[in-house]
Parts: C-alpha cells; structure tokens; sequence
C-alpha cells in the first residue's frame, strides 16, 4: 500500500473523505502579493518605502522591472500547486507614466494581459505611502484639503482600475484600502482625523460599481514604525465602517495586539458581513510582515475558514516582505504554507470534533485534537502536489537554486 493509501485509511477511519479534501484544496485561490519580489518597492521609482512599514534585508537578485517580476512570479507559480491570484499595488502600473490621481485602467494592461494569459485574477490596492504627498505619513486624513482630495483621487481611480480588472478578467477583484496616517506622539485631537477619514472613504466609495466586478475593503492597523501612538484607521474604526457602509473588512494577521489573533476573528465577524478579506501573515515582535510559517495560528485561521463553512466567504491574500532570503523562496515557502494550513484543516473530523463540544466531552476533544496533529498529512500534501505536478518536499528548493544561480544573481 503507498503511504497515501495508508494516510487515506487512517483518515477514513475517521470519517474524513480526502480525495474530497484535495480536491477542495484544488479549488482555492489565494492571491499572491506582488510587492515581495522586490521588497514594495514599485515601479514608480519614487524613492524610500515609507508609511510605517520596512523592507529588511539585501539579500541580492531582487526583480527591477516588471519583466523580472513577471519572471519570477512565474517561476512561483510553476511550484505552488493550483490557480491564484495576483494582488497588486497601485505602484506597480507597467504602461506609461500617471500621477496616483490620474491612474487609469490602460496603465496597467501588462497586468491584465499576465493574468489573461495564465488564467489568474487581479487584486488591486491603492497606494497611499512611498509619495512625496504621503511624506508626513498623512493621507486621507490629513488636514490639508487640497493633500486629502489628491488622495481620495486617487482611491477613486484606483476602484475604477479594479472594476476593470474584474471585467476583463471574469472574476472578482478585491480593492482594499490601507493608509499609514497616524501620530508618533500623543495626538492633542484623535476625533477630527478619524472624521476626515470617514469623509474621504464616503467620497472613494461613493460611485457605484458593479459588484460582479469589484468588491472593497478597508483594513485596519494596531501601529506603524515611527506612527506608534495613534494610527486613525484603527481596528474598531473600520469595523464599524465597514458594517454601515456595506464594504468589507480586511483583517490583517500582523495589524493587532501581540495577544489579540486574527483566527478568532473570523467567527465574530461572519454572522454580520456576507464575506470578509485576509491579508495573512506573520507577526514578530514590532513587524507584521514575515513568511508564512506552517504554524499554530496559521493553522488556527485555517481551521476556522474551514470549520466555518465559509471558504467562498473569506478572501484569502498574503502579506508578507522579506529582502534577508531569496524572495522567490519566501514567496513559494509562504503560499504553499497557507495550502498546507488549509489542507490541514480540510483533513480535521470537524462534525464529530464539534459533536464533543456540543457535548460537553472536552476529555475527548482534546484527545482527538492532539492525536490528529501527528496524523500522516504530509502524505496527503505530497499527492496534493502530484496532482498538481509541482515537486513535493524539499525538491522545489533545487529549482529556486538553479533559478537564482542562472537569473536572479544576474541582476547588479
Ligand atoms: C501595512 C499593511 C498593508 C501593506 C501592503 C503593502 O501594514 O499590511 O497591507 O503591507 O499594502
Ligand atoms: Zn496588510
């Protein structure tokens, strides 16, 4: 018997189906972040990252172009089992020059006609940060009207851009709104800013677009490097937004307190929007964003996905930018990682788990939890990637290798 006809057995026994897992796991699209193969950098050539995040490492062969980034998107691709989506930043137009105001569908056609060719979708994010009007880190909050309306501007035009994405490419694009403004030392006023901002959303979101299309999140943040005492997009800000005004929220798992998690989140928000937005990621100390690791929490916000019936209600995205290791490992390493997550999840007996608790048989609930962790799921990962014909376990590493020896250390 192969060791997935055992894996299959031993699940079975249990009453869990897995070639009905795999193919679920077949069906889920996670969008892909562009910005970790050149570390949110862009293509705007305009200077630092700012806004209260970082990029840190220099590990070489960072894409420079959109062809490069197009490359090694590819080269990701060609390892992560299943279809995605790409999601792209407002800073990574490809045709022609525009200010952020007057950014048009046509500036980014290379996008579209990448994603057409190769049967992906398109997320779209506004770019509020690395701009010389976003300098004091003050965007759709900022005091100064004519710096405010630039930047509704240019969340109106960025919602156009991912209408169109939506259209040409016949699925969804997500467009969500993420902006830095905040205070590094105690605000003397935290309600006008916060009632700028409610303004600005109401004037972005005010043209109607067709839903089949485009759907728009907001998504909030606990605190920002040198933004530490007050962020106005603030978690119950956008909760409460997003509830009375009909658009979603994006929960970022790097964007609360260190005790606070994303995994619990879901369930508390499900009864009350139809879907939700992800930008999942890992949290360390002071930084939201490293790799993906195959661990609890990720585990946990996948399980809860799963458990909740809702995987065509939760839109799964990452987020994450290393510059201190090959970026097209980071990015492989991180979405096969939410694979396995979801995997994990789709191999867990969830009725009879629920049936104990149901019960009151937490004796047997944690029994069975703590045994099906040791249960042979890497057996069931690695058919995963035969069907898919990606390579299983470490052999997908000797292709970022030989990439990285023949393209990406060809970069200076
Ligand atoms: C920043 C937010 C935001 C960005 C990207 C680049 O803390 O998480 O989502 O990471 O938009
Ligand atoms: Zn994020």
């Amino acid at each position: 018997m192969s060791r997935f006809d055992t894996a299959k057995t031993l699940y079975q026994e249990y009453g869990v189906d897995v070639d009905a897992a795999l193919q679920t796991l077949g069906k889920i699209k996670i969008s892909m972040h562009c910005w970790q193969g050149d570390d949110v950098s862009g293509f705007e050539n305009a200077g630092d990252l700012s806004g209260g995040i970082m990029a840190t490492g220099n590990y070489p062969g960072k894409a420079r172009t959109a062809e490069e980034l197009f490359a090694d998107m590819d080269k990701v691709f060609s390892l992560v089992p299943g279809r995605h989506k790409v999601n792209l930043h407002a800073c990574y137009a490809t045709d022609g020059r525009a200010e952020r105001d007057a950014l048009e569908p046509r500036h980014f056609e290379s996008w579209v006609q990448y994603a057409r060719e190769r049967g992906l979708g398109l997320d779209f994010n506004p770019t509020f940060f690395s701009h010389p009007k976003a300098a004091d880190s003050l965007t759709l909050s900022h005091p100064d009207d004519a710096i405010r309306s630039f930047w509704v501007e240019h969340g109106k035009a960025c919602r156009r851009v991912a209408a169109h994405f939506g259209r040409e490419l016949g699925q969804l694009s997500l467009n969500n709104v993420w902006i830095p403004d905040g205070y590094k030392n105690v605000p003397a006023d935290r309600f006008s800013p916060r009632q700028r901002l409610k303004n600005s959303l109401d004037a972005i979101f005010a043209e109607k677009l067709d839903p089949e299309h485009i759907v728009d999140s907001v998504e909030s943040k606990v605190f920002g490097i040198g933004l530490e005492s007050f962020t106005v997009g603030s978690h119950e800000f956008y909760l409460n937004y997003a509830a009375q005004k009909g658009v979603l929220c994006l929960l970022d798992a790097g964007h609360y307190h260190p005790t606070e998690v994303v995994s619990d989140k879901i369930s508390a928000l499900l009864p009350f929007f139809d879907k939700l937005a992800l930008h999942v990621t890992r949290p360390v100390r002071w930084d939201s964003d490293h790799v993906l690791l195959f661990d609890d929490e990720l585990r946990e916000i996948a399980k809860e996905i799963v458990r909740c019936d809702a995987l065509d209600r939760v839109l799964i995205g990452l987020d994450f930018f290393d510059a201190s290791i090959n970026r097209v490992s980071a990015w492989v390493v991180g979405m096969r990682n939410m694979q396995k997550a979801l995997l994990h999840a789709l191999l867990l007996p969830h009725a009879k788990l629920a049936a104990m608790q149901a019960k009151g048989d937490f004796s047997e609930l944690m029994a069975v939890q703590e045994e099906f962790k040791l249960y042979p799921f890497g057996d069931v990962w690695e058919r995963f990637c035969e069907m898919h014909e990606v390579p299983a376990r470490c052999e997908w590493f000797k292709s970022v290798k030989e990439y990285e020896r023949t393209v990406q250390s060809k970069r200076k």
